[in-house]
């Protein structure tokens, strides 16, 4: 095997951030910039020699090619061996259960999630480490500071790869072992979930299910699971094949995205049930006829419901949400008497409470729902809770998160975002309301009373290391509160998150629309952080 060692100049600007390094693929394209980030990623982890690697990506456009770039830098690496997705794909779940089932090193996975693919979309790349769970920050810091003076890399030359047919081949020393990218995975699901009784649902005759792949990763995991083995007809699965481009939307399974999935669900003949996920396969939207479940009441009642399916018959340990997610799952836990977890934004901050055992479940506002199962937020996973308490409960979405708010509580909540404005106003605008955040506290807005304004910081409760600058939060006397963020995985300018919740106990209040009943407190953020002067916006591009 012919070894090259590359020379180059470092690139400044490889620092991963809320899940890997995600750029323009044209940015991807640039000579050595791909090679620079992943030798980066082999510098810095230990006990590369030798070890077992797991490889995959959502089949999104350059996937392909960065696939073999990547087989050639690891066998020339002295990586052993690779196991490789068929085609390319593996989801970002089944990595993650991937690394755990064969006991690898770690896992490189290449998506760019939710953000649009093809030639003028983005790309990405993120390394899982042996957990399964994605690099927590000491790594990914040093994978950036590596960047910094990468001075050369080292790749194999090129040569035939037959990623397409199971099987195995060579690079040298490396053995590439091309392996389904669903079964394994699908066969862990069924330890986890009644199978049998969710087939059964699925037979009902008052009962229909629609899922929306949207042409991105899970296509062939719901057509094996949901068609394949639960027997759901093939009418029951949308836009099922994943394309370089994803139909040329945006894989993000959202009222915003997913446009047709809930045209179908909100008319009077639309099926009981609707799903979808991400381009990477690990996030969820879970809907019912005419009804949307918000991502944190998803949690709260996947949370409060646990016991009742097979994998957690046992309870839970405890529950974790990001700071920005509704405080709807802290109702549940304090009701279990468990701990509830608060981290900054990001999978890479329940890695170590899963590792320890302190939670069971964990979850984010933005659609990405998971458990100590695997250590990444989970789609088809989270689908497949839900059809399972459906089939025990024999009740309609709507029905049980209605039960479930009438029991306790109901958090209304929604997002904001304004996309692509311009990364220097942006920050002036979060530098600015850090400058005021004293003066907020004890203040009155339109009758509420501000008692926290703080930036969030977190103390990981098992390695005692500290995360700062997660995002201002006011915190109003009621439990209402306002978060702004910028967003760590846009690739035009910035992305300001404005997240908005209020809590009403009143089931006579429970019917208001969500947008109505935030009212007052959407006008207060845009108020406090003055949005439209710094954006030039008067309206959000994307609500959720
Ligand atoms: C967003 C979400 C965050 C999620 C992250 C990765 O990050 O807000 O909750 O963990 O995407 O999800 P940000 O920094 O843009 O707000 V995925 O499905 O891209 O792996
Ligand atoms: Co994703």
């Amino acid at each position: 095997m012919l070894i090259e060692i590359v020379k180059i100049s470092p690139f400044d600007d490889q620092k991963p951030g809320t899940s890997g390094l995600r750029k323009s693929v044209k940015k991807f394209q640039t000579p050595h910039y791909l090679q620079a980030f992943v030798q980066s990623i082999f510098n810095s982890i230990e006990g590369l020699k030798g070890s077992t690697l797991v490889l995959g990506g959502d089949g999104r456009f350059y996937n392909r090619e960065a696939i073999k770039i990547i087989l050639r830098m690891a066998a020339a690496n002295g990586v052993s061996k690779v196991l490789l997705g068929q085609g390319g794909i593996l989801s970002t779940p089944a990595v993650s259960h991937l690394i755990r089932k064969y006991k690898a090193l770690g896992g490189i996975i290449l998506s760019a999630s939710h953000n649009p693919g093809g030639p003028e979309g983005d790309f990405g790349i993120k390394y899982n480490i042996e957990n399964g769970g994605p690099a927590p920050e000491a790594i990914t810091e040093a994978i950036y500071q590596q960047s910094l003076r990468l001075e050369e890399y080292s790749i194999a030359g090129i040569q035939p790869m037959p990623m397409d047919k199971l099987g195995s081949f060579e690079i040298g020393d490396l053995l590439v072992e091309i392996i389904d990218p669903v079964t394994d995975y699908a066969d862990y699901m069924e330890t986890l979930f009644d199978f049998e009784k969710i087939s059964e649902l699925l037979g009902q005759a008052d009962f229909s299910m629609l899922f929306d792949a949207m042409n991105a990763v899970t296509g062939p995991y719901a057509v094996e699971i949901f068609q394949n083995r639960l027997g759901a007809s093939e009418t029951s699965i949308m836009r099922r094949r994943p394309l370089g481009n994803f139909g040329g939307g945006h894989p993000d399974p959202n009222q915003a995205h997913a446009k047709d999935l809930m045209r179908h669900l909100y008319s009077a003949t639309g099926p009981s049930f609707g799903a979808a996920s991400d381009g990477d396969g690990d996030r969820n939207m879970i809907l019912g006829n005419y009804f949307f479940v918000t991502p944190s009441d998803s949690l709260a009642i996947i949370a409060a419901n646990a016991h009742l399916v097979p994998g957690y018959k046992d309870g839970l340990k405890g529950i974790a949400r990001s700071m920005p997610t509704s405080q709807a799952p802290d109702l549940v836990a304090k009701k279990l008497e468990i701990p509830c977890y608060e981290t900054p934004t990001g999978w890479k901050f329940f890695g170590n409470l899963l590792d320890d055992g302190r939670i069971t479940l964990c979850g984010e506002e933005s659609f990405g729902t998971g458990s100590d199962h695997i250590r990444e937020k989970d789609g088809i996973w989270a689908v497949l809770f839900w059809l399972n308490l459906i089939a025990i409960k024999q009740n309609s979405v709507e029905n049980i998160v209605r039960e479930h708010w009438s029991m306790y509580g109901r958090n209304y909540y929604t997002r904001h975002d304004y996309e692509g404005i311009n990364s220097a106003k942006a920050n002036d605008l979060m530098d600015n309301l850090k400058e005021q955040l004293d003066s907020f506290i004890g203040k009155d807005f339109a009758g509420l009373k501000v008692v926290v304004a703080d930036d969030f910081s977190y103390l990981d409760p098992v390695d005692g290391s500290k995360t700062e600058g997660q995002g201002i939060r006011i915190i109003f006397e009621n439990d209402s509160r306002i978060i702004f963020r910028l967003s760590g995985t846009g690739t035009q300018g910035a992305t300001l998150r404005v997240y908005v919740e209020r809590y009403i106990q009143d089931v006579a209040q429970h019917d208001l629309d969500t947008q109505e009943a935030l009212v007052e407190l959407i006008a207060i953020a845009s108020v406090l952080a003055e949005i439209p002067e710094y954006t030039g916006r008067e309206k959000p591009d994307v609500v959720t």
